[in-house]
């Protein structure tokens, strides 16, 4: 009776076809992984694609570079909370963060930046066109600053318990698509481009089916920013 009245209730919450499709397994995070191994930039005037991490203050963007760190790395690494508690800076600064590669040597053809300082400065995190002004101080004059924009919707855990006890429900359950859906709106951003994740932030080892959520996410960011250098290049 119970184990019936159990099932009924994540009838509720959960649709029964995943809307997106993943296989968990090592086989699906290594061939994300592989992907990114031999990654190349499309465009041989870009030797680096360059990710900015904005948001508001709390909202997972340190983490979720460490979380990119840790998935490469294969192990759990602090680098960029590190350095944001180390901060006393109370500008805005942009801090870039190159990821190596874990065979030894070699950086990824693609960095983040986090937004150092902020949590001292207003307390309510950047906007956009804030984060274009801070770019534009970086870029010669007269030069359009457009960004292609990718949605890491975090925290998933803290939205849905069903994904918190198992995070294989993340395109079966009702809640994480309503907020997706909500992101979307808010944001004008097309659903298409919203990657739920839940970051690391208690885990003391890495996780595979967390490890491949995080790599999803990580490759199309690369696809979309590579696009973009090739439709540069093209167009010029
Ligand atoms: N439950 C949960 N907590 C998270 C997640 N990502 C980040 N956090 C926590 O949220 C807080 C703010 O994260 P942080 O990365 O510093 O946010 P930032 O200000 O955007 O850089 C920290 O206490 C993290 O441990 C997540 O996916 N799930
Ligand atoms: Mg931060």
């Amino acid at each position: 009776m119970m184990l019936l009245f159990k099932n009924r209730g994540n009838q509720d919450q959960e649709i029964a076809k995943p809307w997106r499709s993943i296989t968990w397994n090592d086989e699906e995070k290594q061939s994300h992984l592989s992907f990114l191994n031999q990654f190349q930039p499309g465009n041989s005037e870009v030797h680096s694609l360059k990710f900015l991490l904005t948001g508001p203050v709390g909202a997972g963007k340190s983490s979720f570079f460490n979380s990119v760190n840790n998935v490469l790395q294969d192990r759990i690494t602090t680098r960029a909370m590190a350095d944001s508690i180390s901060g006393s800076s109370f500008s805005i600064e942009c801090k870039e963060f190159k990821l190596k590669k874990k065979d030894g040597g070699s950086d990824y053809p693609f960095s983040f930046t986090d937004i150092k300082g902020l949590e001292n400065y207003n307390g309510e995190g950047v906007l956009i066109k804030d984060v274009v002004h801070i770019l534009e101080g970086h870029v010669k004059s007269g030069y359009k600053v457009r960004i292609p924009q990718v949605i890491i919707m975090t925290k998933v855990d803290q939205i849905c318990p069903l994904v918190k006890n198992n995070i294989e429900k993340i395109y079966t359950s009702k809640k994480i698509k309503e907020k997706m859906e909500e992101c979307s709106c808010t944001l004008g951003v097309p659903l298409t481009c919203i990657f739920p994740v839940k970051n690391y932030f208690e885990e003391d080892i890495t996780n595979t089916n967390m490890d491949i959520l995080i790599l999803k996410a990580l490759k199309q960011i690369v696809h979309f920013a590579n696009d973009y250098v090739v439709d540069k290049k093209d167009n010029d």
